[in-house]
């Protein structure tokens, strides 16, 4: 689907506001897919579509975990995880976008993963640092988002576990696997305990 169509599509399915998020998603996700060597077509429209099912009903998104391939576990955990995998699905159903890469990235925008692809960090990022966010800690994710993308990911995914840490929410494991798989590839599991 060309860019222009892709953005066509999505902007009736979200608020002003998330509209506007996406767009700058996608600027973000443009300029760190171009500095990590990232194809730029498939970063723009996974940009464009990783928040498409933000504004489903808990029902459908629902009914969509129950009746697909989606992991069941995702309902026992809050619903926000859920827009990002149902997506995923959705894109394909509904408008014959079949791309692993571009599935795999929005699928896990929201948690990450073990294993992330450049392009998967490079959606996650530019959704954590988008010129609209304001969370503590973004400055210094974006200085080095400009040198290391991999050390910006592991500092992103650290903010969001504090984050929801202090709020006392629940984690879902995907959200850890990224932050350990992060944590061993920035310091080959030397960590301050050796670990
Ligand atoms: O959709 P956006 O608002 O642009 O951003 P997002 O999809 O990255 O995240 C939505 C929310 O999900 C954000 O407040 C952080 C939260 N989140 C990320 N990982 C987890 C989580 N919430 C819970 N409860 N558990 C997680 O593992
Ligand atoms: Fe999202
Ligand atoms: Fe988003």
């Amino acid at each position: 689907m060309k860019i222009d169509d892709a953005i066509k599509v999505v902007e009736p399915f979200l608020t002003k506001k998330r509209f506007e998020h996406t767009i700058r998603v996608k600027d973000t996700a443009v300029l760190l897919a171009e500095r990590y060597n990232v194809s730029q077509s498939k970063a723009e429209l996974s940009a464009i579509f990783h928040d498409y099912c933000k504004y489903r009903s808990l029902e459908e998104m629902k009914r969509i975990i129950k009746e697909s391939s989606l992991p069941k576990d995702l309902l026992q955990y809050h619903h926000e995880l859920w827009h990002g995998p149902v997506a995923s699905i959705l894109i394909e159903r509904e408008y014959g976008i079949r791309n692993r890469d571009i599935q795999q990235a929005i699928y896990y925008h929201t948690t990450g993963r073990a294993n992330m692809s450049n392009l998967d960090m490079v959606l996650f990022l530019a959704d954590y640092m988008e010129p609209g966010r304001d969370f503590p800690g973004v400055t210094q994710v974006r200085e080095m988002a400009e040198k290391d993308l991999v050390r910006a990911c592991w500092m992103a995914s650290k903010n969001t576990i504090t984050f929801l840490m202090h709020k006392n929410s629940r984690i879902y494991p995907d959200t850890f696997y990224a932050y350990n798989d992060l944590t061993l590839r920035i310091n080959g599991g030397n960590g301050i305990n050796g670990d």
